[in-house]
């Protein structure tokens, strides 16, 4: 039986991590542009400028200063200025993608590419931009996935209206949306709202200047209601649009069978399907409700909020898996590395060089979980295994060590398919070509199947090649997922 014969084989990217040219043709700043590069043992830092007009640095995580601004240092490298430069290599990347037989490919909009300061001013050579890149892929036929927003706030409304915090950046949301529903409706088909909605938290990602639980949770009911209002917007453009939500889904396994351990991972995984209850099912959970009560946390909700969300749920569930974790009541278990956040070291599984644990059954297990729990179309929009690769006297490049990811999480998948039942309707590994890591900013970090030279300090000549992957993935998708050899 296998995957169903649409089956939508690609690969992901995001804007902010491989466009580059982060001010060309009238661009506008995102906050991700203010990000320097790091590792795995050196924070990302923000550099901006003090109300009182001070420049400093910041780590990722932490809270601006109110009243501070993004700042561009001129003797600092950002990562995401040039990045693997897509916005001038589009051509030859999609021809790439397309000998891979890619049936679709993800990317996301750069939000201030086509409106510069995120409110009602469009860039037209912005929306040239994504109309050349979608005519390319439909030249192939390659059906593009869109994720609306993937993690780049314009920096202009972070700065000017402390981001998601302000009610008022729904309406700008609302109308960045309608110019590209319009502008694209005939070329576009799937799109996603929000990255990884469930990691959007701070001044790189939404633009607040506060870590204040209270802030972030007014900050998330304003998405809710952007994402909803846009589902619905999206429908009334064209009835064929397909638009998810998207989550960064790391499931946590009790270390232990004591009940006590058990019951705080299920609590645990609330973090989680909070964000999917609310788009999926339409509604605040109890258990959220109850947890605002106990906390003091009092939402500012306008009259429509809740009708929004009600009637603007979601289509489909895109998520992203690399690994599992586990989770415990006593604190003395090894930590670590993971996906955004650190995670407590499962002894069976293996970790990759960033600490991420391994677990191509955990993939099974996710789907599962999530289809029975909401029973919608689900889309894998990220899986995948960032890795040190090396670049042999003849230019080979064996990344065997992917292969072998890609075919025990293909297995999984297939397993949930054939013998589960679940409806998934497309996988795109991330970083399908080289791009710039997210959570460290390093090239060294790479997941494609296309190797990119470009070195954790922007040196390099952005030259492309294909790694053992690049055929093995190849014939994956030839055979629809049968033949994993
Ligand atoms: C997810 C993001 C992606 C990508 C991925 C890999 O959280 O949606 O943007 O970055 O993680 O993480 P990293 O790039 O840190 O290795």
């Amino acid at each position: 039986m296998g995957f169903r014969k649409d089956f939508l084989w690609g690969g992901a990217t995001a804007a902010n991590q491989y466009e580059g040219g982060y001010l060309s043709d009238g661009k506008g700043l995102s906050t991700l542009d203010a990000i320097t590069g790091g590792s795995h043992t050196k924070p990302r830092m923000i550099t901006f400028k003090t109300k009182e007009g001070e420049i400093k640095s910041i780590t990722r995580e932490s809270p601006l200063p109110e009243g501070a601004v993004g700042y561009i240092d001129p003797n600092i490298y950002y990562p995401s200025h040039v990045a693997t430069d897509f916005y001038n290599h589009y051509k030859e990347d999609i021809a790439l993608f397309a000998q891979m037989g890619f049936k679709c490919f993800r990317l996301s909009t750069s939000w201030s590419r086509i409106v510069p300061n995120g409110m009602y001013d469009v860039n037209e050579k912005g929306l040239e931009f994504y109309d050349n890149v979608f005519d390319e892929c439909l030249k192939y036929g390659i059906e593009p996935i869109v994720t609306i927003n993937h993690f780049d706030i314009p920096m202009y409304l972070a700065d000017h209206y402390d981001g998601w915090a302000n009610r008022e950046v729904i309406d700008f949301f609302v109308f960045f949306c309608e110019t590209i529903f319009n502008r694209y409706k005939d070329k576009v088909k799937y799109w996603m709202t929000f990255n990884e909605i469930n990691f959007l938290r701070s001044w790189t990602q939404i633009g607040i200047h506060s870590n204040d639980e209270s802030v972030k949770a007014q900050s998330w009911l304003h998405m809710f209601v952007a994402s909803a209002k846009v589902v619905q917007l999206g429908h009334k453009i064209n009835e064929n649009f397909k638009i998810g939500m998207m989550i960064a889904y790391i499931p946590t396994y009790a270390l232990t069978c004591k009940p006590q351990d058990n019951l705080d991972n299920v609590l645990h995984m609330h973090d989680t399907y909070f964000f999917m209850d609310v788009q999926c099912k339409g509604k605040y959970p109890n258990y959220k409700l109850k947890e605002y009560e106990r906390k003091g946390i009092k939402l500012d909700i306008c009259e429509n909020d809740l009708e929004e969300i009600a009637k603007g749920t979601v289509d489909y569930i895109g998520y992203s898996y690399y690994m599992s974790s586990v989770w415990t009541t006593d604190k003395d278990v090894e930590v670590t590395g993971g996906n955004q956040v650190n995670t407590y070291k499962n002894p069976y599984l293996e970790v990759s060089d960033w600490g991420w644990g391994i677990d191509a059954l955990g993939l099974r297990y996710s789907l599962n979980e999530i289809y029975d729990r909401y029973g919608l179309p689900v889309f894998i929009v990220e899986n995948g295994f960032g890795a040190v690769d090396k670049v042999e006297e003849d230019g080979s490049i064996n990344d065997d060590y992917r292969i072998d990811y890609f075919r025990k999480h293909i297995q999984a998948m297939k397993d949930a398919v054939e013998i589960d039942g679940v409806d998934l309707i497309g996988y795109t590994p991330w970083g399908c070509i080289d791009i710039v890591s997210a959570g460290t900013g390093e090239m060294k970090k790479r997941y494609g199947f296309i190797y990119v030279d470009m070195d954790d300090q922007g040196n390099g000549s952005l030259k492309r090649s294909k790694k053992k992957s690049f055929n093995w993935y190849k014939k994956v998708i030839e055979s629809n997922g049968e033949d994993l050899d």
